[in-house]
């Protein structure tokens, strides 16, 4: 039977990728999409149960108590393939943060063409915490050590990663108790890899007490130090106005878009576009300048540091070339589709692949350097503007929306207690206080299977109602993003209580975060409010949820579990990489309730998997709820806030004289 085709307002909820699904029916063209209405995922896969690590496979599970050629029974592959994902997914993070680490060295000897360090304040304050000297010592110096201290991370192989001792004192105790902590980046990724060859570490319930190791050694070692170093190297980000959506694309002008994960590169041409002899030489090509813009991850890092407009999230990749107006797309490493070839290839556009990591058959190859960084991002840009001239027709969706990006987390504590008293204590005040309900962490990437941006966007929505702060990172920011929810003008979107909070700092009732590597910025704010008291003393005890409700990387595998081993509850929508199959396997899996109960008799966090947003909603209510009743808080109630502050004022302004003045002094005194 023929699989039923959904049409473009069932794949997304974004006008501009709509259009562009229309274009490419009208074209002929296929994109992630048509492909995934075409091609039925297969269910044994999907649920985790079909093993493919031995040549006598693959050995396909399909019912209660079957059992692979080796006799490995469901709980053993469906453990080792997750284990398996979150090494990959640890891996992508970790060796994205040793490049950053690298570049930092190069630049701190001067051997890095057009890269500063940006954030000398930011470089200072991380080597304090190592116990780096850094009083009466140049900013090369301290990267030097900083760079040395961090490269030494991923190949460590006794002892404690170092970055993991900024997790709070007891995470830091029950990691030791539990034996996760981890040694080294690569030493845990490859144990990894090891204990799921055939033959080797075969209870499920060991497995994943590895798997919890080598996610600690992502989020609080390879992705922690890719942020740290971006920041130090191009700026710790702070609030910018940016644009989200392919209407940010130019019919004027040369069409740049940078995809991808790497800073380093998009960094640099983001300064080569702002070079005079760059726009001379597109100007000379007949446009009236170069417009760069983004998407994905990369969007993210330049968007939230130069207010750079992200062109959209990972499935607009195709769409954004769909225009016929993108010159040239320039990628590096990650969620980078190899179809971009193939559909490029019926418009003028160039895809330059630039990573030694990465080459995709029929891409230009551009090799980054960053010994010679400047000089290669403009060869490139001028590869761009040269293909100027073989544009065609084009179609560019008119829809973009202004946003507010760049809430790291030292922004945050500023914005909450100002220059003299930055502190998280109003936070954790209007938390103890019911003003705002929880936190909601919502991340993580599109799925052409479930409606583009629609889970992200609903669930938010939900929550904000409910007085529940968001913030956001990846793929799902930009979905925020491109809906307004970035924008101080949207408040009325959000609950009472968090809304007098919102109006008092003046923020968007989304705050974006940054990139996936930068979901550390929310551990990094989790330890913080635990540090600042009243709210327990570990991350398992704050009221509040991490989301990912479009996944699809192996990297939002490694994030929730990491986010779990710090003691957050996370909830994944999509597909269930360890599920129970209703007319095969009955009920749970073993491994699908080890992750949810067997986790959080651990860690006190848990991964769970749900695929209708309502239940998503209220499942992360319940558990704020049950933080917030375990700490002692007062239930939430809606009623109780809401009639202070600006929006009382404003409320009274609007009254009659008379009004004001019985509302001030009593009826009877007139
Ligand atoms: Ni995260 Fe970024 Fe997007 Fe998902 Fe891919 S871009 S690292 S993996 S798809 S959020």
């Amino acid at each position: 039977m023929a699989k039923e085709k959904r049409t473009a307002e069932e794949k997304t909820i974004d006008l501009a990728a709509q259009e562009m699904l229309i274009r490419a029916d009208s074209l002929g063209i296929g994109t992630a999409f048509h492909r995934a209405d075409d091609m039925t995922a297969c269910n044994i896969g999907s649920a985790g149960m079909c093993c493919k690590l031995c040549g006598m496979g693959p050995c396909r599970l399909t019912k209660d108590g079957s059992t692979g050629v080796c006799g490995a029974t469901i709980g053993t592959i469906q453990a080792r393939n997750l284990i398996r994902a979150i090494a990959a997914g640890a891996s992508a993070h970790s060796d994205h943060g040793r490049d950053m680490a690298f570049t930092l060295k190069a630049v701190a000897n001067g051997e890095a063409e057009g890269y500063t360090i940006r954030d000398v304040a930011r470089l200072r304050t991380v080597a304090a915490m190592y116990d780096i000297p850094i009083e009466g010592r140049a900013p090369e110096e301290i990267a030097n050590d900083l760079a040395d201290l961090y490269i030494a991370q991923f190949g460590q192989q006794r002892g404690e990663l170092v970055p993991t001792s900024r997790a709070p004192e007891k995470r830091i105790k029950l990691w030791r108790e539990k034996g996760v902590m981890p040694r080294g980046v690569d030493r845990e990724i490859v144990e990894s890899l090891h204990r799921t060859h055939i033959g080797d570490d075969q209870d499920p319930t060991h497995i994943l007490q590895h798997a919890i190791r080598t996610a600690i050694s992502d989020g609080w070692g390879g992705s922690m130090i890719a942020t740290d170093v971006s920041d130090i190297l191009f700026g710790t980000p702070a609030p910018v106005l940016g644009q989200a959506n392919l209407g940010v694309l130019r019919d004027d002008m040369i069409n740049v878009i940078v995809h991808g994960h790497e800073p380093t590169l998009s960094q640099m041409i983001v300064a080569a576009t702002q070079d005079p002899e760059m726009i001379e030489y597109a100007k000379a090509a007949g446009a009236s300048g170069i417009n760069l813009s983004g998407i994905c991850c990369t969007a993210n890092e330049i968007l939230m540091r130069q207010g750079i407009p992200a062109a959209g999230n990972f499935l607009q990749q195709e769409l954004a070339i769909m225009t016929g107006a993108v010159e040239a797309m320039i990628v590096d490493v990650q969620c980078i589709m190899q179809a971009l070839v193939a559909l490029a290839s019926n418009f003028h556009t160039k895809i330059i692949t630039t990573s030694p990591k990465v080459r995709i058959t029929g891409a230009t190859h551009m090799e980054f350097d960053e010994h010679r960084a400047l000089t290669i991002a403009k060869e490139i840009l001028k590869v761009a503007i040269d293909n100027y001239k073989n544009r065609g027709e084009t179609q560019i969706p008119i829809h973009r929306e202004d946003l507010i990006p760049g809430f790291s987390h030292e922004y945050i504590n500023y914005m909450l207690g100002g220059s003299y008293r930055a502190s998280f204590r109003p936070l954790n005040d209007a938390i103890m206080s019911g003003r705002i309900r929880g936190v909601a962490a919502i991340v993580g990437c599109n799925n052409p299977r479930s409606q583009h941006d629609f889970f992200h966007t609903y669930v938010a929505e939900q929550l904000l109602k409910q007085d529940v702060l968001i913030v956001e990172t990846g793929c799902g920011a930009i979905a925020s993003a491109k809906l307004g929810h970035m924008l101080g003008d949207s408040l009325d979107l959000v609950g009472p209580g968090l809304r007098e909070i919102m109006e008092t700092v003046g923020i968007p009732p989304v705050l974006h975060m940054g990139s996936c590597v930068d979901n550390t910025r929310i551990l990094t704010v989790l330890t913080q409010m635990v540090n600042e008291g009243g709210l327990g003393d570990d991350i398992d005890q704050v009221p509040a949820v991490g989301l990912a409700p479009e996944w699809m990387s192996e990297k939002a595998l490694s994030i929730g579990s990491y986010c779990v081993a710090s003691g957050a509850c996370v909830i994944f929508g999509g597909s269930n990489p360890v599920e129970g199959m209703p007319d095969r396997v009955s009920g749970s899996t073993d491994v699908e309730s080890f992750i949810d109960q067997g986790w959080e008799d651990l860690y006190g966090g848990k991964l769970i998997f749900i695929n209708d947003p309502d239940e998503m909603v209220n499942a992360t209510l319940a558990h704020i709820d049950k933080k917030r009743a375990a700490l002692g808080l007062p239930a939430y109630d809606p009623n109780k806030f809401g009639q202070s502050g600006d929006a009382r004022m404003l409320e009274f302004e609007s009254l009659p004289i008379v009004e004001r003045r019985a509302a001030l002094y009593g009826a009877s005194d007139k």
